[in-house]
């Protein structure tokens, strides 16, 4: 029998694509018509392709671009090789300096956030090289099926000027209270994430309330993305110190997160004040969060994401997992993330429910008792659909949004909004 070849890098595409979302509300504004992704194909000269996704800034597409040209030729088993070129094309590109998503979080560094799709899609060959999904690749699967949390969000009816979605509008603690039910119905979800920051505290509590009243069995958690002083921070967590089992960035930075932590037995969890490794060592020495949320996008790929997993095991914390709004091609690797990370033990974050239309064929990422099954077939288990992909990138290119802007978007339409990052 002859070997597996994955042979060596090719060519690289990456496809900026736009998929439709409703109109959910956070800290800094709205969510805009569409979200845009980045699908990024890796293939080989062994004909393979592995698939890699991330987000589709004008800035990161053109640092996905500096990569995409300075990969042919490379071995797909050479991940440190991969952060080379990475490092190398933006320093050459654009001074490797740091990027900036959607207004909520900034790295100092891009180096992560570009290498990640690339590890991803080599990580793909590699699996379909050797006949094996990618969990195995990261150590093996812990778990069959990775369970995921609802995440709520307040929302308007629909986009002004388009018709309202299927969801309805999101305001009130009843109308909360309806939005998890049809997830949970749906999905089987086991856990409930409401994205809080919208409106004042009272009226975000009664919400928690409402859910943990009509769903008593479900694990609740409350984020709103720094939206909140220290002082508001101790009190809301003294309120709903029975009801959580976390709350997420209450308040910005790690200074006021340990300020916080002081004065509540409740764990914080971070997705903002910890989103890279230089973050970690102040972070622990404040004693400033007990849970981080890995994002593979963020923090170099699969492979530095499970090491994230390590330190936070070393250092006591616990390790949950933030999602952004996204298609198939990231469910399938954050699920195969998960599964072979043994202390992830938080049912982790999607945006996956809210979206209508993906770059993948059906089947494989299906949703049964709040969690999906880790896909089975070699690499990460998904097929590009190449119609969607097309149709996807027709949309990116009729919708005019080059970038995500959920601030400029609540302006349009709320002239004078201003992010409540720490408003009350
Ligand atoms: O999709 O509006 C959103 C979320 O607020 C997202 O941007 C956050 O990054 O979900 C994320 C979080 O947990 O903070
Ligand atoms: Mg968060």
């Amino acid at each position: 029998m002859s070997a597996p070849v994955a042979g060596r890098v090719s060519k690289v595409t990456v496809t900026p694509v736009a998929f439709r979302d409703p109109p959910l509300l956070n800290v800094v504004g709205v969510h805009q018509p569409y979200v845009l992704r980045a699908i990024v194909q890796v293939h080989t000269d062994e004909g393979l392709v592995g698939l890699g996704e991330t987000y589709a800034d004008q800035a990161h597409l053109a640092r996905l671009g500096a990569v995409a040209a300075a990969l042919p030729g490379a071995d797909v088993f050479d991940l440190h090789g991969l952060r080379r070129v990475v490092t190398e094309a933006l320093g050459a590109s654009t001074g490797g300096a740091g990027a900036s998503f959607g207004g909520m979080l900034e790295v100092s560094s891009a180096v992560d956030t570009v290498a990640s799709p690339f590890e991803v899609a080599l990580l793909d060959l590699q699996g379909k090289a050797l006949g094996r999904p990618v969990s195995d690749l990261l150590g093996g699967a812990v778990r069959e099926r990775v369970p995921y949390s609802a995440y709520l969000f307040y929302k308007w009816a629909g986009h002004p000027g388009h018709d309202e979605d299927t969801w309805g509008e999101g305001r009130t603690p009843e109308q909360m209270v309806a939005q998890a039910r049809r997830m949970v119905e749906e999905y089987g979800f086991t856990a409930i994430k409401l994205k809080g920051g919208v409106y004042e505290p009272p009226h975000e509590i009664e919400t928690v309330e409402a859910l943990a009243a009509a769903f008593p069995d479900h694990r609740l958690r409350i984020d709103p993305n720094g939206a909140w002083t220290v002082e508001t921070s101790i009190e809301v967590a003294g309120r709903l110190s029975g009801v959580l089992e976390y709350l997420e960035d209450p308040t910005p930075g790690i200074e006021g997160m340990a300020a916080v932590a002081q004065h509540t037995d409740l764990p914080l969890a971070t997705n903002m004040c910890v989103i890279a490794f230089e973050h970690l060592k102040p972070a622990v020495a404040a004693d400033a969060v007990q849970v981080v949320l890995s994002d593979h996008h963020l923090w170099g790929g699969l492979r530095r994401s499970a090491l994230l997993g390590g330190i936070c095991e070393t250092f006591g914390m616990g390790l949950s997992m933030h999602s952004n709004s996204h298609l198939g091609v990231s469910l399938a690797a954050m699920t195969h993330l998960a599964a072979a990370t043994p202390n992830l033990t938080y049912a982790c974050d999607t945006h996956y429910p809210w979206k209508t239309e993906d770059v993948v064929k059906p089947g494989v990422l299906e949703f049964r008792d709040g969690g999906v099954a880790v896909p089975a077939a070699p690499g990460l288990g998904v097929e590009l659909d190449e119609d969607a992909l097309a149709a996807l990138h027709e949309q990116y290119v009729a919708c005019g949004q080059r970038g995500r802007e959920d601030t400029a978007y609540m302006r349009s339409i709320v002239p004078g909004f201003t992010p409540n990052t720490a408003r009350w």
